[in-house]
C-alpha cells in the first residue's frame, strides 16, 4: 500500500486519505475480494498514524460496503454482488428463484405469528372484524448477501400455524392447496432509511425497490398481501413487452 507520504500538508483530513488509499488498492484489485485487511495495530505502525485514524478510516468503507467486519476474524475486503435478474411475469418464490440460480438461501426472522391486523391488513385481506392475521417477516438472503425484508401478511385461513413456515412459504401455501396463482405487484423507487438500511447491510440513503404484492388462489381470493423492500444494488426486476393489439 503506498502510505509514504500520508501526512504531507494541504490533504485534507488523515482517516480521508488513508481511506483513499485503501479504496484506491480495492478499486485496483491491489486489495483483493475476501482478502483480509491487515489488523489495526499494524496499518497504524505502518502508515504511521493512530489507531483512531485508522478506525475511521475503515468504519467509512465498511459503511459503504466495500469492507466487511466479521465478529472475532477481522475485516475484510467485500465480495462484490453481482445483480439477480428476476423476470416480471412469472409468479415464483423467493426460495425457487435462489434455487434456480443455484444460490442457497436462508432467513432471519423478523416477525412470525398471528397478530391483530392492523385496518390495511383487515381491508387488504377482507378479514373480518376481531379475526387475527398471520404474519411472515423475514430477512432475506442469498449467498450470506442480505436481499430483501418482505413481510408478508395472510389471513389465518390459510396459515393458521405460521410457526409451521421454516423456509418457504410458497411450499407451505401449496401443502394447505393455496398456493397463490396470479398476483398484482407495484414495485417503486425508494431510498432506504434505519433500520432497514442496517438489516440490509447498505448505507442510509441507498437506492431500494420497494414491492407490494397482492395473490390469489384460481376462486380470486386473496392469500397474501406482502411488502418487501429490495436492495437496489442487486436486484433487476426484467419485464417482456409484447406488442398488443
Ligand atoms: C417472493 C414474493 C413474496 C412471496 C415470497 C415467497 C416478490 C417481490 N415477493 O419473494 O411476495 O411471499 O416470494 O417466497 O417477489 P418463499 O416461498 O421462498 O417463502
Amino acid at each position: 500500500l503506498p502510505l509514504e507520504g500520508l501526512q504531507a500538508p494541504g490533504g485534507g483530513p488523515l482517516y480521508l486519505r488513508l481511506r483513499q488509499v485503501l479504496e484506491e488498492a480495492i478499486r485496483s484489485g491491489r486489495l483483493g475480494h475476501g482478502d483480509a485487511l491487515p489488523a489495526e495495530r499494524d496499518l497504524a505502525d505502518y502508515a504511521d498514524v493512530s489507531r483512531v485514524t485508522v478506525r475511521k478510516a475503515v468504519d467509512d468503507l465498511v459503511r459503504d460496503g466495500l469492507l466487511v467486519r466479521r465478529q472475532g476474524s477481522g475485516t475484510f475486503v467485500a465480495k462484490p454482488v453481482s445483480r439477480v435478474q428476476q423476470p416480471l411475469s412469472r409468479l415464483t418464490s423467493f426460495t425457487e428463484d435462489m434455487a434456480r440460480r443455484g444460490l442457497d438461501t436462508r432467513s432471519e426472522w423478523l416477525e412470525r405469528g398471528l397478530f391483530h391486523p392492523s385496518p390495511e391488513e383487515m381491508m387488504m385481506l377482507g378479514l373480518a372484524a376481531g379475526t387475527l392475521v398471520a404474519r411472515i417477516g423475514r430477512l432475506r438472503i442469498a449467498k450470506d448477501i442480505p436481499l430483501a425484508i418482505e413481510r408478508a401478511s395472510l389471513s389465518p385461513e390459510f396459515l393458521p400455524d405460521p410457526t409451521v413456515v421454516t423456509s418457504s412459504l410458497y411450499a407451505e401455501l401449496e401443502t394447505k392447496n393455496a398456493r397463490p396463482v396470479r398476483a398484482i405487484q407495484r414495485i417503486s423507487a425508494c431510498n432506504v432509511k434505519e433500520p432497514e438500511a442496517g438489516l440490509l447491510a447498505v448505507p442510509v440513503g441507498a437506492a431500494g425497490l420497494s414491492i407490494e404484492r397482492i395473490s390469489y388462489l384460481a376462486s380470486g381470493r386473496v392469500v397474501e398481501f406482502t411488502r418487501s423492500l429490495y436492495r437496489g444494488d442487486t436486484y433487476d426486476f426484467v419485464a417482456e413487452l409484447t406488442l398488443g393489439e
